[in-house]
């Protein structure tokens, strides 16, 4: 019964992980890869700086600007509903999103700092739900050697630590954790075989779900 319904969609594809795990180097891969495939596909990212909310995240994250941790938090979520109408509209019209962080680094940061994970939790129920979580591992030490952490905020080991065990937490059957110490070409072919298959299964209209309801 359910499956006469089934409309055709684009799948919502979420890659996390800590900072310097190699995240956006693979969304702008999987995102070539889903195209020269002949998939319509958009990549996206949270926090989106362009926004009017993005850009109070930007300058908080700079350390150009200071925010009591409830508010960025809140900033962070809204900057997600801002896009979740547009998000919606683009899965149903068969758009494939690869997403760049999403309401996991949202608790998974703000927990780290001390805050409840349920509070923390609260304002992202009723964002859509991911049909894959690629959680990129890395240890912190070996993601700091990367470039070195910037200057931004987040972007010291011990914090990273913490954030690596709430990500953990946060763990469900939409998760896949991959590798992500190895060599980007061998992350990139893990990524690759586990998105066809759930851009397969939204295809054939799998149901869209809700976070943490
Ligand atoms: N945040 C975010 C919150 O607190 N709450 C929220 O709700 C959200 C959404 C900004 C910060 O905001 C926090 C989390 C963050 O601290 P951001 O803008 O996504 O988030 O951060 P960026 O600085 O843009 O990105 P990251 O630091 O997270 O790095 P990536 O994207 O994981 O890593 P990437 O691809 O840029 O690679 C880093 C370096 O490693 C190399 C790359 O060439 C690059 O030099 N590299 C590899 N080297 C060896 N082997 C591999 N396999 C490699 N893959 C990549
Ligand atoms: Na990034």
């Amino acid at each position: 019964r359910t499956e006469s319904n089934a409309k055709p969609r684009g799948a919502l594809i979420v890659l996390e992980g800590l900072d310097r795990s190699g995240k956006s180097t693979q969304c702008a891969k999987l995102l070539s890869f889903l195209e020269g495939l002949g998939h319509q596909t958009e990549l996206w990212r949270f926090p989106d700086r362009e926004t009017n909310v993005g850009q109070m995240i930007s300058a908080y994250l700079s350390n150009k600007s200071q925010l009591d941790d409830h508010t960025i938090h809140l900033l962070f979520s809204a900057n997600r509903w801002e896009k979740r109408s547009l998000m919606e509209e683009k899965l149903k019209t068969g758009t494939t999103l690869i997403v760049d962080r999403y309401s996991y680094s949202g608790v998974a940061f703000s927990s780290a700092k001390g805050l409840g994970i349920d509070w923390c939790k609260a304002p992202e129920t009723g964002l859509l739900a991911p049909d894959s979580v690629m959680y990129l591992d890395i240890s912190p030490e070996r993601a700091a050697e990367r470039g070195g952490y910037g200057d931004e905020r987040y972007e010291r080991v011990e914090f990273q630590r913490k954030v690596a065990d709430f990500y953990q937490t946060l763990r469900d059957s939409s998760w896949k954790i991959i590798n992500a110490g190895e060599a980007m070409e061998e992350v990139e072919k893990k990524i690759q075989e586990v998105v066809l298959d759930k851009v397969k299964e939204c295809a054939l209209g799998k149901p869209l779900n809700l976070l943490w309801s």
